[in-house]
C-alpha cells in the first residue's frame, strides 16, 4: 500500500470507530432502523470526506476529538444521500459499495427513516459541545453543513439531476449541477478544518479554491469511472447515464477532454495550497489520489 492509501485508511478507521459510538446498536423497535442505518453507515466508503476533515483541521492544529466529530458528521450526511440515492424513485440501484443497496437489505420505508436518521444525528453531533466549546463555531458547522447539503446544495443539484433525465445540458449547467450535488459536501469537508482552527479569511479562502477546484475533478473521475469501471472494481452499477441518456462531463467533452480536464483540475487545486506549505501535503495527495482512483 501506498504511503497515502495508509493515511487513507487509518482516517477510514478511526472515522469508523467515531461513528460506530455515535450510532449504538439498538434493541427493541428502533432495533431495526439502528441495524440498517449501521449496514449503510458503517458498510465500507472510502472516506474522502472525512479525510478532507481531517487533513484541514490538522492545518490549523485542530483538537482530533473535535475534527473527527465533524467528519463523521459530514460522512453521515453523505451516507443518507447515498441511502436516498439508490431508492426506486430515485436511481433505483441494487448494488453500493459492493453490497445489496439499504432498500434491497431492508425495505423501501425503513432505508428512507435510515437515511432521514443519519441526516438529523449529524446535526445533533455538530451542534453537542463535545464537537468544539465555542457555540459560535458549532453553530458555523450547522450553518455550512445545512447549506452545503440542502436547496442550495447536494439536494438542489439532486433535483437538478433527476430533471436533466428529460432535458440536454451544456457544460455550464452540469458544472452548475454538480457543483451543488457532489461539489458542496465536498467544499464543506475543507471548510469544517477551518472553521473549527479559526482560520484566517485568507487561509478559508485557499482552501475554497482548493475544494472547488478537487470538487469538479471528483465529479468527472466519477462519471468516467461509469463509462470504464466495472461493478466489481467500483462496487456498484455502471454504464447507467449512458443507459439513462443522461448528459456527463464524459458524454459532452469524450473520455480523452474530460479525463484532461479532471487533472487539469487536480493541478489547479493543489495550487490553492501553497501558503500551507508542506502542512498541507495529504491535501495534496488527496488531489492526486482522486483522480488516480479506480473505485
Ligand atoms: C438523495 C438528497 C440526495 C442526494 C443524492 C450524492 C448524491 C446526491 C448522489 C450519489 C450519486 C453519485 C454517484 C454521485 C456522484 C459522486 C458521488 C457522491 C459518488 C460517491 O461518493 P464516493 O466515491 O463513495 O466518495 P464512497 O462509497 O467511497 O463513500
Amino acid at each position: 500500500m501506498s504511503d497515502f492509501n495508509l493515511s487513507l485508511d487509518s482516517v477510514a478507521r478511526s472515522v469508523n470507530s467515531t461513528m460506530d459510538k455515535l450510532l449504538p446498536a439498538g434493541k427493541g423497535p428502533g432495533g431495526v432502523l439502528m441495524e440498517a442505518i449501521r449496514y449503510s453507515a458503517l458498510g465500507g466508503g472510502k472516506r474522502v470526506r472525512p479525510f478532507m476533515v481531517i487533513a484541514s483541521s490538522s492545518l490549523f492544529n485542530v483538537d482530533e476529538r473535535y475534527a473527527l466529530r465533524a467528519a463523521a458528521a459530514v460522512e453521515m450526511v453523505h451516507c443518507y444521500s447515498l441511502i436516498h440515492d439508490d431508492l426506486p424513485a430515485m436511481d433505483d440501484d441494487d448494488l453500493r459499495r459492493g453490497q445489496p443497496t439499504c432498500h434491497v437489505k431492508y425495505d423501501e420505508a425503513t432505508a428512507i427513516l435510515a437515511g432521514d436518521a443519519l441526516l438529523t444525528k449529524a446535526f445533533e453531533v455538530l451542534a453537542d459541545k463535545k464537537t468544539h466549546p465555542d457555540a459560535v463555531v458549532r453553530a458555523e458547522l450547522v450553518l455550512e453543513l445545512a447549506r452545503a447539503a440542502g436547496d442550495e446544495g447536494m439536494v438542489g443539484g439532486q433535483m437538478l439531476d433527476l430533471r436533466a433525465e428529460h432535458s440536454t445540458l451544456d457544460v455550464p449547467q452540469i458544472t452548475r449541477l454538480q457543483r451543488m450535488k457532489t461539489g458542496a459536501l465536498i467544499q464543506v469537508s475543507c471548510e469544517f478544518g477551518a472553521i473549527l482552527g479559526k482560520a484566517t479569511e485568507g487561509a478559508h479562502h485557499a482552501l475554497r479554491g482548493y475544494s472547488h477546484d478537487l470538487g469538479l475533478a471528483f465529479q468527472i473521475v466519477d462519471d468516467l469511472l461509469d463509462v470504464e469501471g466495472s461493478p466489481e472494481e467500483v462496487g456498484k452499477q455502471t454504464g447507467k447515464d449512458q443507459e439513462a441518456g443522461k448528459a456527463t462531463f464524459v458524454s459532452l467533452l469524450g473520455i480523452e477532454r474530460a479525463r484532461e480536464q479532471a487533472d487539469l483540475l487536480c493541478d489547479q487545486a493543489i495550487e490553492h495550497l501553497e501558503i500551507f506549505a508542506k502542512k498541507a501535503d495529504p491535501l495534496r495527495d488527496l488531489a492526486r489520489f482522486v483522480v488516480k482512483r479506480r473505485a
